[in-house]
């Protein structure tokens, strides 16, 4: 492990807040707390942002995740939750080489704006080989590629406003809850930050299906299941209030936390 900033274990190992550590573990734990009344719910989550606010006081908001080189690559990356989106929107997508595609960005910005995948491959790029740290307790080494937000964001010019970044995408998950379609939010710290990027390139080829295509985030210093696959559009809040089940996230809906450091 090279350059590898305090662990979140380490971390909390330093600190009085270890009751967030309870909300860590996978599925088991999420089933568990999903039947729990308001309480244990509300004790965890400010538990939650009791660890969002020390890890930036602690660590500070540059930070970087740790990188790899391409002999740190074992295996590919496993794909996990949803792997195709079974809607009718994103098989159109498909069947013509997602040629129609366009990114939107909108809600609290200056400029609405919409990108082709091709305009987006035309932006600055960014390339980086980082670790994927699913909540379920594996992980994979991976190269990705891809346009980093903020170039992104600069074009569109967030409000002041804005608060988070929310990822609208095209799939549903299977066996979920209802009709609710994935979602995911960050903040603005992580949302421009050098090393959080909206990808299109998997280890050198196209991004798979199954990894997300046509584009997915990566937020190299949360948990995989921050990071959104296909990601249909892009809209800045400064609140959740009627988005869902307002907890920011498909995850957090079920009960994962917002802030999932590493
Ligand atoms: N749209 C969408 N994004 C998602 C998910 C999903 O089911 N749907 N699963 C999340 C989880 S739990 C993980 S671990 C990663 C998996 O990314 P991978 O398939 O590239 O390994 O995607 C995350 N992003
Ligand atoms: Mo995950």
């Amino acid at each position: 492990m090279k350059n590898r900033p305090l662990s979140r274990r380490r971390f909390l190992g330093m600190t009085a807040v270890g009751a967030s550590t309870l909300t860590l573990a996978g599925c088991d734990q999420f089933d568990f707390l999903g039947k729990r009344d308001d309480q244990v719910r509300e004790v965890l989550e400010r538990a939650n942002g009791l660890t969002y606010r020390m890890q930036r006081l602690l660590l500070g908001d540059a930070w970087l995740a740790p990188e790899y080189s391409r002999s740190d690559i074992r295996q590919r990356q496993r794909p996990n939750g949803s792997t195709r989106p079974m809607t009718a929107e994103y098989e159109t997508l498909l069947q013509t080489g997602f040629a129609p595609y366009r990114l939107s960005v909108d809600g609290l910005v200056e400029r609405r704006l919409s990108f082709s995948l091709d305009e987006l491959h035309n932006m600055p790029a960014r390339t980086q080989i980082t670790r994927h740290d699913c909540v379920e307790g594996w992980s994979t080494i991976a190269q990705w590629t891809g346009v980093p937000l903020s170039v992104v964001l600069d074009q569109a010019r967030p409000k002041p406003e804005a608060r988070y970044v929310v990822f609208h995408c095209f799939d549903r998950i299977p066996g979920g809850r209802g009709d609710a379609l994935f979602y995911g939010s960050i903040d603005l710290i992580d949302a421009r930050h050098p090393q959080t990027i909206l990808a299109y390139g998997l280890n050198d080829a196209p991004l798979p299906i199954s990894n997300g295509a046509p584009l997915r985030l990566r937020v190299e210093r949360q948990l995989g299941y921050k990071m959104s696959k296909f990601i249909k559009s892009i809209e800045l809040v400064s609140s959740f209030a009627g988005i869902q089940g307002g907890k920011r996230g498909y995850w957090e809906d079920h009960g994962y936390e917002w802030y999932a450091g590493i």
